[in-house]
């Protein structure tokens, strides 16, 4: 399992983080084979995920990142680019990508789905994965 994270608003993408990794140690994925990448910010989401499936070596991938919205439409793009560019990964290279991309009015929201009263959006995105590689290997087999 590949685990690609954002550094733009690092605090809360490390609540992501520990989410996703909590929930994959609860599922019986061993520590040796979780790999993190760190990514700049989510706009650099899809180009390290398509290189995650190049090499062939993963089953699946968790996307984490957060987007908050500033005063300009940047929000706008990188939000959108970034969804579109994993949906684009998923699509053309088949390895599935939980998607544990916030994208928030503002921080307080953020945090509410980073371990707050909404859950942990990493952890629902790393039990996600490997529900889709259990999902593909079934139709794989059939
Ligand atoms: N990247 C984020 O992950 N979250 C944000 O809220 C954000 N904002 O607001 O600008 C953001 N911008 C950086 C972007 O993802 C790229 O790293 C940058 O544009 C360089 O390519």
């Amino acid at each position: 399992m590949a685990i690609v994270a954002s550094r733009y608003n690092e605090d809360i993408c490390e609540r992501l983080l520990k989410g996703a990794l909590d929930a994959l140690k609860q599922c019986g994925v061993a520590e040796e084979n979780i790999k993190v990448f760190r990514v700049p910010g989510a706009f650099e989401l899809p180009l390290v995920l398509q290189a995650v499936a190049n090499t062939e070596s993963y089953d699946a991938a968790v996307a984490l990142g957060v987007v908050i919205r500033g005063e300009t439409s940047h929000y706008d793009y990188v939000a959108g680019e970034a969804a579109k560019g994993v949906r684009e990964v998923m699509l053309k290279t088949g390895l599935p990508v939980g998607f544990g991309l916030l994208t928030t009015e503002n921080e307080e929201q953020a945090l509410a789905r980073a371990g707050g009263v909404h859950g942990n959006k990493g952890h629902e995105a790393a039990v996600v994965a490997l529900e889709m590689v259990t999902l593909l290997k079934e139709i794989e087999a059939n």
